[in-house]
């Protein structure tokens, strides 16, 4: 691939953004490398988490999406970019795994729309977010409109996206925007650390959850709460904490 690395450390797939030159903008070419992957590791067996960062050579998450790639975009053009982005972030939010978005300096424009798709966002003290689309004349188009309301509320969505102003990442913490914030030296540990939390835990249950809180209806949420007492997981967990035993291994069956 040219403009993202997936690598696979242990359970965990590892996607790097990698356009250092442009704070790792995303352009049309990684949308569709973003695609490939999410179809090549949804639902694998052996990824129980997915982490998704910048390059550090980049400097940033994502500096949003490439600049100089829409500047001269007819509407049609925009419209299948902007299209082409939805999609792609679409998939990164229903991969059945959690996704963890290890964000490490600069989460702008499309780079913080797709820090929005992922379930858990950790920072580091660089990380800076910031819708700034209106400031360049357009509007966030990759989703970010729709998630950053459900995330943090209407009327701070609307404070960030209006005014295009930035946050560090004290100020994303403390507004919901992302979970935590640590220090360069602590990061990667920390984001590793919860990335192997999550591994240990039963893939079918974080699957199910996932898709239940994404419904919003507690029809959906019964139906597949109930599906998790059809899988061997179930028995195991529940069995060993009725026997105050710690369980060792969820298989995903
Ligand atoms: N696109 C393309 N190139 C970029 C981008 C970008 N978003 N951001 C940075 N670069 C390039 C710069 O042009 C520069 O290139 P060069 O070395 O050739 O001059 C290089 O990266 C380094 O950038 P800076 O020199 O500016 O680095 P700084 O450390 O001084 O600043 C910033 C870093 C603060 C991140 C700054 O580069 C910046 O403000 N970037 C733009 C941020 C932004 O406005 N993002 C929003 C973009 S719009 C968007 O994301 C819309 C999403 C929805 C699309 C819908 C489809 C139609």
């Amino acid at each position: 691939m040219e403009t993202i690395r997936l690598e696979k450390k242990g359970g965990i797939a590892l996607i790097t953004l990698d356009r250092p030159k442009q704070r790792n903008a995303i352009n049309e070419r990684m949308l569709h490398e973003l695609q490939e992957i999410c179809r090549k590791i949804n639902g694998q067996k052996d990824v129980r988490c997915v982490v998704v960062t910048g390059s550090k050579e980049g400097k940033a998450f994502a500096a949003g999406a490439d600049i100089a790639a829409m500047e001269n975009m007819t509407y049609q053009q925009a419209n299948a970019f902007a299209r082409l982005g939805c999609e792609a972030f679409h998939m990164v939010e229903q991969l059945e795994q959690p996704v963890i978005a290890a964000v490490n300096g600069y989460a702008l424009g499309g780079g913080m729309e797709l820090a929005l798709a992922c379930d858990i966002r950790i920072a580091d003290e660089s990380a800076v977010f910031g819708l700034p689309e209106t400031t360049l004349g357009v509007m966030p188009g990759f989703g970010g409109t729709v998630r950053l309301k459900e995330l943090i509320g209407y009327g701070r969505a609307a404070e960030l996206i209006f005014t295009g102003k930035k946050l560090g990442a004290q100020e994303a913490a403390a507004c919901g925007l992302v979970n935590a914030c640590f220090g360069k030296d602590a990061f990667e540990e920390r984001v590793m650390e919860l990335a192997q939390n999550l591994c240990a835990n039963a893939p079918l249950g974080i699957r199910n959850a996932k898709k239940s809180m994404k419904r919003h209806d507690y029809e959906t949420e019964n139906m597949y709460f109930a599906q998790l007492f059809l899988t061997n997981d179930q028995k195991r967990g529940m069995r060993s904490f009725n026997r105050k035993e710690k369980t060792e291994y969820f298989s995903g069956e």
